[in-house]
């Protein structure tokens, strides 16, 4: 993609209208382009198809988008018109008429897999072939069969050329080594830009320690075994075709489920799970390259957090105005915990003069003793006595808030603070096959610090767990 990016550039910067433009754009890719009214139309192809070929299918599609698209942008929107171009761009793809050719000695099985993977009516091709149609996930292809039982017919070339996949099948217990020779270099001569699957026949006819002795006779690397009489082989080598061609997989059936669920999800209102199931359908269209929706789900994704953001905003206004405010002696204890101490690696040095060392040590005394004082700020005295605190504000007894044996000791949040909340949450959860991203979790330790009140605990964080996991599964 970065060399298409390269090569198309100066027609990005300077558009030339109403031409199309051809260019390779690596070993295995060319690209055909066009701008019309200040939209670039590109078609990336591999190396066997020509310009002649490609101009009017191109020209179709831009007159295509015009006529659903007058605002170009639109194509974005993920509505029937989107779906109606992406019908046309499949349809496109056949009318290229993508060809797949069966090759390989007399007897090897061809036309027995020819039969077994077409999907429509046959066609005769002059004297010497038969052709069909194979559909794979929406694609279709052109599927060819060779009639004759010759394998030196000139006719071989007419057969092979133009296509993008020829599929070489021999007998794994048959065969002669300079027959699949002849095949292999008529491929290389008249067709060799296409892809070439090798299929190794009859694997039901030898057995394991021959399969070993023909493989290594023929000396080539890519051979799949198949029996065309076992179970499931129709949609093994469709899967072969499919890898073969690099063709993009279709996204799973359930995607649209789970795209629903993750919508009513987000309806009932919980929020953090309905953004890590939309997450999850992001990461699913990633991987299977298929980019239909992803704009969608990015917008819902965004839409969601600013609810979240929102959300914890008016939380905060509220809390803040609700008379339980820290007493100004906590916050101060924070402040001091903040504090770097003074060290001996400290970079500002005391002037030697009017700070000498006996003045820091005398210095840092309050600084222990402040804290000792900070944790007696908790107790019910302290609540009476302190001149600070206006008494109105206090209308929760600080034991009913944090329990004495839970209350926070300075010593404690220090060990706490080193735990990484957070990702134990992200590893626990993960630990139970579901997955959260690290913001998600990180939400969710804040939403629960801010409920619980206190130092979360190790049950606290498996509850959370638990807690999502159940909802993941639902
Ligand atoms: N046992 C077995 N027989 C097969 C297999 N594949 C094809 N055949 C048989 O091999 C014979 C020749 O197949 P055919 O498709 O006519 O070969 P072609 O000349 O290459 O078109 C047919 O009778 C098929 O039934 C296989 O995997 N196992
Ligand atoms: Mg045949």
């Amino acid at each position: 993609m970065n060399n298409v990016r390269t090569v198309i550039q100066s027609f990005l910067d300077m558009p030339t209208m109403g031409k199309i433009f051809h260019r390779p754009v690596s070993e295995n890719f060319q690209i055909f382009h066009k701008s019309e009214k200040n939209v670039l139309f590109l078609f990336i192809t591999d190396l066997v198809d020509s310009l002649e070929y490609i101009s009017p299918i191109l020209d179709n599609t831009i007159i295509k988008f015009n006529e659903l698209f007058p605002n170009p942008t639109d194509v974005s929107n993920p509505d029937d018109k989107k779906r109606e171009f992406v019908d046309f761009l499949r349809e496109q793809q056949h009318q290229m008429h993508s060809k797949i050719v069966i090759i390989g000695p007399t007897s090897s099985g061809k036309s027995y897999l020819f039969n077994m993977i077409k999907s429509d009516q046959v066609r005769q091709i002059m004297n010497f072939a038969k052709a069909s149609v194979i559909t794979i996930d929406n694609l279709k292809f052109d599927l060819w069969d060779f009639e004759l039982k010759d394998n030196f017919s000139l006719l071989w070339s007419k057969f092979i050329q133009g296509s993008d996949l020829v599929v070489l099948l021999f007998d794994l217990s048959s065969y002669h080594i300079r027959v699949i020779e002849h095949f292999l270099n008529l491929q290389k001569q008249e067709s060799k830009f296409s892809k070439l699957l090798i299929l190794g026949n009859n694997r039901d006819k030898i057995n394991k320690k021959d399969l070993k002795i023909v493989k290594n006779a023929l000396n080539i690397s890519d051979i799949e075994e198949i029996s065309l009489v076992e179970k499931g082989v129709r949609e093994k080598i469709k899967l072969l075709i499919a890898r073969t061609l690099n063709l993009k997989k279709l996204l799973p059936h359930h995607f649209i489920e789970l795209f629903n669920e993750a919508e009513s999800v987000e309806n009932g209102g919980n929020l953090i799970l309905a953004i890590a199931k939309y997450k999850e359908l992001i990461k699913i269209s990633n991987n299977y390259q298929d980019f239909t929706y992803i704009s969608t789900l990015k917008a819902k994704v965004e839409k969601i957090q600013e609810e979240i953001d929102e959300q914890s905003e008016l939380r905060k206004q509220i809390e803040s105005k609700k008379k339980f405010e820290m007493p100004g002696k906590i916050q101060f204890t924070q402040r001091v915990q903040v504090q770097p101490l003074p060290s001996s690696k400290s970079q500002i040095k005391p002037p030697p003069i009017e700070v000498p060392k006996a003045t820091i040590k005398a210095s840092r005394t309050p600084v222990v003793k402040q804290e000792t004082e900070d944790l007696l700020l908790f107790s019910e005295s302290d609540a009476s006595e302190t001149v600070d605190i206006d008494k109105e504000d206090i209308t929760l007894h600080i034991d009913e808030v944090i329990p004495e044996e839970k209350r926070p000791t300075l010593e404690q949040s220090e060990s706490e603070s080193k735990k990484n909340y957070p990702k134990m949450l992200q590893e626990m959860i993960e630990l139970s096959g579901s997955t959260l991203s690290i913001n998600l979790c990180s939400q969710l330790i804040t939403e629960l610090q801010k409920t619980l009140a206190r130092p979360l605990t190790d049950e606290d964080l498996e509850a959370a767990a638990n807690f999502f996991v159940k909802h993941d599964s639902l």
